[in-house]
């Protein structure tokens, strides 16, 4: 019966046979080169397998080095088990070599066999993807892991039911990710051994605030808030508008300053005190729209403008005023008719047209003087009869005036 076994493949098979039925004959001295079951040097670095008792040179974690021959649990050493070797012989007992249990190994991403070679493993499919696990036909598994018959043999399957996650696989890391509206947050979790994976660390992405902090974790910190009117030049730092009307905080380039409102002048140049300088509502913004001074008739009238400016400052000025008066040459003293207007010395430059009699395309109002501070000039209108514009303004942008112009409609010897 023992001659119906061929031995041609590993000498493990003939000492199983041995072993298995304690035959004289199988003394190991007939096979002197290996030594099976114990042997002195297990675990001693070596180069080939003629270094070892055992003829077995396997690499253990870190280095190469001679390992044993085993049957069953408990013949390997603590953090070795006995790997079943595949034999097509299938001797009684079955034969195994221990071999490391390397948690980098057990339960390792695979694609082929080979790369399960340190444990003795194979290359199985197990959950979403393929996985070296360890045979237990001759050992138990270790801690955390189950024997479970997998095809036709078992293997050591993680009571996690995850591979990437359990008893073997504590401390491992790996990225993760939170995501929501507000973006996407990454971090890492850790494996916990037995209870699987901790929960991501990663933040919660949320709205940006001003923290700081990346809150929606798109790289920007703070964006789109930090130099605003509320957070300037650091967060919370709220720019005060001072309590002036017409005037805005505003925050540029993490600083904060005063902006003037639409109808508000720093004519004093002076942002401490606001745009203290207003427009009156006096002239109108275009022809179309300019305020009537009424109707006058010859001869020998005047009326007076006294209450309107034209405001600038170094950033702006006002719109030009635009007025419109009627009149009628009653009595054939046209030729009198002025238009008469007064800077102050404490003014600015300021120009002003008049019309053609009818005429509201201002493009056609060619009549015009300059206004230097102090002085005054005279327009006399052409036509004798019908409706005059007026259009008054600063000659030159960028020059502070917060004073008032005089301007007066008037006839004969009743001009200023
Ligand atoms: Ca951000
Ligand atoms: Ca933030
Ligand atoms: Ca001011
Ligand atoms: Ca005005």
């Amino acid at each position: 019966m023992v001659k119906a076994i061929h031995f041609k493949y590993n000498l493990a098979l003939l000492l199983a046979v041995c072993s298995a039925l304690a035959l004289a004959a199988c003394d190991p001295k007939s096979s002197p080169t290996v030594k099976y079951g114990q042997v002195t040097d297990f675990a001693k670095a070596c180069a080939s397998g003629s270094q070892c008792q055992s003829q077995r040179c396997i690499e253990m974690n870190d280095i190469m080095a001679c390992s044993r021959y085993c049957e069953k649990a408990d013949d390997c050493p603590a953090d070795f088990y006995c790997a079943f070797e595949p034999n097509e012989e299938k001797p009684e007992p079955l034969m195994g070599l221990c071999r490391p249990i390397d948690a980098d190994v057990v339960c390792k991403r695979c694609s082929n066999d080979l790369q399960c070679g340190m444990i003795g493993g194979t290359c199985q499919p197990f959950g979403a993807s393929t996985y070296c696990l360890m045979d237990c036909t001759l050992d138990d598994c270790p801690n955390g892991y189950t024997c479970t018959p997998m095809g036709d043999s078992s293997y050591c399957t993680p009571d996690t039911n995850e591979c990437e996650c359990n008893t073997l696989k504590q401390g491992d890391r790996r990225a993760c990710s939170f995501e929501n509206e507000y973006g996407e947050c990454s971090g890492a979790m850790t494996c916990l051994g037995e209870a699987g994976w901790a929960t991501c660390d990663a933040a919660m992405p949320g709205p940006e605030v001003c923290d700081s902090i990346d809150n929606n974790c798109d790289g920007g910190i703070d964006e789109g808030i930090l130099g605003t009117v509320n957070h300037c030049s650091r967060c919370g730092e709220v720019c005060q508008g001072g309590g002036f009307s017409g005037t805005q905080p505003v925050c540029l380039e993490g600083v904060c300053g005063l902006a003037c409102g639409a109808n508000y002048f720093d004519a004093n140049a002076n942002s401490q005190d606001g745009c203290e300088c207003m427009d009156d509502t006096f002239g109108a913004t275009s022809p179309t729209e300019a305020l009537s001074q009424g109707s006058f008739t010859s001869c020998d009238f005047s009326h007076q403008i006294t209450e309107s400016r034209v405001p600038g400052d170094a950033s702006h000025q006002a719109h030009h005023d635009y007025i419109k008066f009627n009149y009628e040459d009653v009595w054939n003293c046209q030729i009198e008719l002025e238009v008469h207007l007064r800077v102050p010395s404490s003014g600015a430059t300021h120009f002003f047209c008049v019309s053609p009699a009818n005429n509201a395309n201002e493009s056609q109002w060619t009549n015009c003087r300059t206004v230097t501070p102090g002085t005054a000039q005279s327009i006399e209108p052409s036509g004798n009869n019908g409706a005059y514009y007026v259009k008054i303004g600063l000659l030159n942008p960028g020059e502070a005036n917060c004073s008032n112009y005089l301007l007066t409609i008037c006839e004969g010897g009743r001009c200023p």
